[in-house]
């Protein structure tokens, strides 16, 4: 299990209370220069125009948040976070990824193992959480959440507004109220 305490917690609790401007806090007062060996590697941040993608690896346990850093798109996973194209890290778990106001669309995989995205900020997102008993929320914009992973146990807290749909399975658990929509996984 996961140090309650551990700062994605602490920090997924903190920006659940703004509700558009969100601004994560860690990052920029770290270290930006590390010596070798290379940081652990949770998943690696891309942007193609206004697309912005966090996709992970195999083998890690994410807990991924998606806000603001000084009107920047930042993304966060406590499990260490890598840049691709159009983004840059600015520390081992820290990614920006260029002004917030030209993405169009937030894109996040967390693929296997128990995950958490929260993806904060008020854009269409597209979440799959893999296999794994994950955790998701989203917040404003129309978005898709795929927890259908074929077992139970996965939970949506909230999809914000907007209209949004979930693909579940039977024993996940999501919010009818924010989450307009639900279908059943393709087969
Ligand atoms: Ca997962
Ligand atoms: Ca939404």
């Amino acid at each position: 299990m996961r140090n309650p305490t551990a700062g994605g917690a602490g920090l997924l609790r903190r920006v659940a209370v703004p509700a558009a401007a969100v601004i994560l806090g860690l990052g920029l007062t770290a270290p930006l220069v590390h010596a070798a060996p290379a940081a652990p590697q949770g998943g690696t941040a891309t942007r193609f125009g206004g697309i912005v993608a966090y996709d992970a690896l195999p083998g890690a346990r994410n807990d991924v948040v998606v806000g603001i850093l000084l009107g920047e798109l930042a993304i966060q996973d406590e499990s260490g976070a890598a840049a691709g194209h159009g983004c840059v890290r600015r520390s081992d778990v820290l990614v920006t990824c260029g002004p917030v106001s030209g993405v169009a669309r937030v894109a996040v995989q967390a693929r296997d193992l128990d995950d958490r995205v929260y993806v904060a900020v008020p854009l269409d997102a597209i979440v799959d959480a893999g296999t794994g008993a994950d955790e998701v929320a989203t917040h404003g914009g129309g978005d898709r959440i795929t927890v259908g992973d074929g077992a139970p146990g996965d939970r949506v807290a909230s999809c914000g507004a907007g209209a949004d749909t979930v693909e579940a399975d039977a024993g996940d658990t999501v919010p009818t109220a924010s989450c307009e929509g639900r279908v059943s996984p393709a087969t």
